[in-house]
């Protein structure tokens, strides 16, 4: 067998070494005497960690990058895991909003969420995995996408070119008769709120008859706030 017969020589190299944290592993080592005077030996180590890796970086993501504003479009990404474990996805759509964690999708397979943007500007889509320990990924790299709105007048619901009482007749029977929408369906948010209903009637009334603010005007600096 070889070694050292001076136990200094192994204090000196554990003092060296020092002090470090390694994970528990059991260790089983067995001797053999073999007939000419030889010894097998035989160790086995067995590493008592968990280990998981994340999953790898997602694919860019796949989808319009010009688009109109208050529509729903579809991107995709995928990617794969290690241990081949199911994933979930999360968007960050860059206007403030960052989904759930959306899955379980098998390791490869191609995830899909749907988004709509509210106002005209570029936006860097991304998009991150994580697996079944929660184990995340890095997020994608970025899918610029530019949305806009179609030039419209501001409750002009009727889409003619002029706001008069047409145009709150229209957004009631939107509203209440399942009439027509205003064309575009942002031409009818008078009041800035992001929604269509009778309240946006009420605005352009007031605007054609008793001299209210504008549509989408709602502080009166003559100035449109949506
Ligand atoms: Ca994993
Ligand atoms: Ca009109
Ligand atoms: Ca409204």
């Amino acid at each position: 067998m070889g070694g050292y017969s001076n136990p200094n020589y192994y204090t000196t190299l554990m003092d060296v070494v020092g002090v470090r944290q390694v994970p528990e592993v059991d260790l089983s080592v067995s001797l053999t005497f073999n007939s000419k005077g030889t010894i097998t030996v035989d160790v086995s180590a067995t590493l008592n960690t968990f280990i998981n890796l994340e999953p790898e970086k997602p694919s860019v993501p796949s989808g319009e990058t010009a688009g109109l504003l208050m529509t729903e479009y579809t991107y995709t990404t995928s990617t794969t895991d290690v241990e081949g474990q199911q994933l979930w996805y999360r968007w960050d759509w860059d206007d403030g909003e960052v989904s759930d964690w959306i899955g379980p999708y098998a390791s490869g397979a191609e995830a899909s969420a749907s988004h709509s943007w509210d106002v005209a500007d570029t936006y860097r889509i991304k998009v991150q995995a994580k697996d079944e320990y929660d184990a995340e990924s890095e997020w994608s790299g970025l899918l610029w996408a530019y949305f806009e709105g179609l030039p419209y007048i501001c409750g002009d619901a009727n889409a003619d070119e002029s706001v008069n009482v047409s145009d709150a007749v229209w957004i009631i029977n939107y509203v209440f008769i399942g009439g027509q929408p205003p064309d575009p369906l942002v031409s009818g948010d008078a009041n800035c709120d992001g929604s269509v209903n009778v309240s946006d009637a009420v605005w352009v009334i007031n605007y054609v008859f008793i001299g209210g603010f504008e549509p989408c005007d709602t502080d009166g600096n003559g100035e449109t706030d949506c």
